[in-house]
C-alpha cells in the first residue's frame, strides 16, 4: 500500500517535470501584434511583436532586452535577421525587415533567455503588390488532426501526405507551440488551450518536432510523398 502511494507520487511528478518550462526563472512566448500578411519582396516591412508569460494573455510585459527574429525562406534556406527593439511604453517590440525573395518564409523570436525560441505564423511573401490576394494555400489533400495536450502530441496513425492539411488543436491547460528546425516543416506559432491552427505539408521528410519550453514534448511527424 505504502510503496503504491510512493509510485503514483513519483509518477505525478515525473508527469509534472515533463511539461517543466526548460529554463528556470519563468518564461514567456512571442507573438505579432496583428498579423503580417501583405509583404512584397524587397520592400521594407513593420514588424511587432508582444511577448506573453507563460503563454498568458495578460501577462504581456517586457525586460527591456530586444528580441532576435530569425526568418528563413523554405525553399532556398536563404536566412534574414532583425533585432526588434522594446518599447516600454507600448510594450511591444518592433523592427523593420526586407524580404529579398518571395514564397514561404518560417520565422522565429526569442531574447535568447526568457522569451524562448517561439514560432511565428509562415509569412507568404508575394513577387510584387499586384499578386496580393491571388496566392491561397492548396488544400487538396486530406485533413490530418492532431491534439496537442500538456506534455505529448497526438499523431494519429494514418499517414500524412504532401498536398494533407495538418490541423492542430490544443487540448491542454496550457500554451504551446509546435516547431522544427527544419525549414521543411511549417511551424505552428502560439497555440492558447482550446484553439485550433492548420498547416500545410509542402515538403516530404521526417520532422523532429518540439515544443521549446516544455522539453518533454518533442514527437516525429513524417510527411510522405
Ligand atoms: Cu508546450
Amino acid at each position: 500500500m505504502r510503496y503504491r502511494l510512493l509510485a503514483a507520487a513519483l509518477a505525478a511528478v515525473l508527469s509534472l517535470a515533463a511539461v517543466a518550462p526548460a529554463t528556470a526563472g519563468g518564461w514567456a512566448f512571442a507573438e505579432l501584434v496583428s498579423p503580417v500578411d501583405t509583404v512584397v519582396a524587397g520592400k521594407p516591412v513593420q514588424i511587432e511583436l508582444r511577448v506573453l508569460g507563460h503563454g498568458v494573455p495578460d501577462q504581456v510585459s517586457t525586460t527591456g532586452s530586444p528580441l532576435s527574429v530569425v526568418a528563413t525562406h523554405r525553399e532556398s534556406g536563404a536566412v534574414v535577421k532583425a533585432e526588434a527593439l522594446p518599447d516600454m511604453a507600448t510594450r511591444t517590440y518592433r523592427a523593420t525587415m526586407t524580404f529579398p525573395t518571395s514564397g514561404a518564409w518560417k520565422w522565429t523570436a526569442t531574447d535568447g533567455g526568457w522569451v524562448v525560441l517561439t514560432s511565428l505564423p509562415q509569412l507568404q511573401v508575394h513577387a510584387d503588390a499586384a499578386d496580393i490576394g491571388t496566392t491561397g494555400e492548396s488544400g487538396a489533400g486530406h485533413i490530418v488532426r492532431v491534439t496537442v495536450r500538456d506534455g505529448a502530441f497526438e499523431i494519429p496513425d494514418t499517414p500524412i501526405h504532401v498536398g494533407d492539411t495538418i490541423e492542430w488543436t490544443n487540448e491542454g491547460a496550457l500554451s504551446h507551440i509546435v516547431m522544427a528546425s527544419d525549414s521543411g516543416f511549417e511551424d505552428v506559432p502560439l497555440l492558447q488551450p482550446g484553439e485550433t491552427y492548420r498547416t500545410a505539408a509542402t515538403v516530404a521528410g521526417t520532422f523532429g518536432i518540439f515544443c521549446t519550453p516544455h522539453t518533454g514534448m518533442v514527437a516525429r511527424l513524417v510527411i510522405e510523398p
